[in-house]
């Protein structure tokens, strides 16, 4: 309960939307008619669940309800749980460390802002509290802010980081990194990537020659392509992902900020259009604001149990 009930108080602006609304419609005396799924069907498109997935849901609802198995609102309720579960629970995948090869290589990827470079901190710290050793390579060149901000975490979590100087190829670092990273015998390196270039075709084909890079130095590598986006754009995260999976594939997605959201909803969304793992979400600044993906804590945090 411990754990949930923070999952909870972390997501404020959603539980004060999306929740709260769910919640007034479907859990006091109203009447199951034609208004209610239409009020319905708002909240899920405001709370960013995005078309297909409330048209989806709604389909499910009201077939539901024409069998008269949903006698109540209540009933809906329930039934929406059920549906939201089954599509969040495919993406339950934690990211799984192998013990060899060593380094075990996280590649993160992201448009600038999304928290990347947050992100890595807060897994860094996560696996090094794990008894994991851990190197970060600061291959976002392209602002001299970025490599000080990362350097400035590694300081603070007492972790190695390789870094050379602003404007530096990125792919360099990077093959210096996983060397070191072999050299070392270390258990994970997290490479930081820029979010921002000239271009995006810039940004794109820097991601492809780091990925390469690191596929040269270690055939198996990287062994994840994370994606972070940030759950307060939106639907504009789909058209995000379809970008770097193209360029780089992504193997698993982290979804930050859902403390600033009221649209939990975008994870659902997420979920049911991609199936792609989400191995975490951010709920804060904190380093100890990223948390492994459960679809069940989620859900209970979205809807609670009535
Ligand atoms: N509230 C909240 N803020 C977050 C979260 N994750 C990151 N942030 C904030 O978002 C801002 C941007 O984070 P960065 O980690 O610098 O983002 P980035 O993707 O590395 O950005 P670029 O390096 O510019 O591409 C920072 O102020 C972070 O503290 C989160 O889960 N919740
Ligand atoms: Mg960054």
């Amino acid at each position: 309960m411990g754990l949930l009930g923070r999952l909870r108080d972390k997501l404020t602006a959603t539980q004060r939307g999306f929740t709260r609304g769910l919640s007034d419609l479907l859990l006091g005396n109203r009447a199951l008619d034609e208004t209610l799924f239409e009020e319905l069907e708002t909240l899920l498109l405001s709370a960013d669940v995005g078309v297909d997935t409330t048209r989806f849901l709604m389909q499910g609802i009201t077939v539901q309800v024409s069998r008269k198995q949903l006698k109540d609102t209540r009933a809906v309720y329930q039934a929406l749980r059920q549906s939201i579960l089954s599509i969040l629970e495919p993406c339950q995948q934690p990211l799984a460390i192998a013990a060899s090869p060593k380094p075990f290589v996280i590649m993160v990827v992201g448009v600038n802002g999304v928290g990347k470079t947050t992100t890595i901190a807060k897994l860094a710290n996560r696996l090094k509290n794990n008894g994991q050793s851990v190197t970060l390579a600061a291959a976002d060149t392209f602002r001299a802010a970025a490599i000080e901000q990362l350097k400035s975490w590694a300081e603070r979590l007492d972790i190695p980081v390789i870094a050379q100087h602003t404007g530096a190829d990125a792919a360099a670092v990077v093959h210096d990194a996983v060397k070191a990273g072999m050299a070392r015998r270390c258990d994970v390196l997290i490479v930081d990537t820029a979010g921002r270039q000239h271009t995006q075709e810039d940004l794109m084909d820097e991601l492809k020659k780091i990925r390469r890079v690191i596929n040269k130095t270690l055939p198996e590598g990287p062994h994840e392509v994370l994606l972070v986006l940030d759950a307060g754009t939106g639907q504009n995260a789909l058209s995000q992902l379809s970008h770097f999976r193209e360029a780089v594939g992504v193997s698993g997605l982290a979804l930050t900020k859902l403390d600033g959201t009221a649209k939990g909803g975008i994870l659902i969304a997420m979920a049911r259009l991609t199936g792609l793992p989400i191995r975490f979400i951010g709920v804060g600044e904190g380093t100890d604001d990223l948390r492994e993906f459960i679809a069940q804590e989620y859900l209970d945090a979205l809807l609670p149990p009535p």
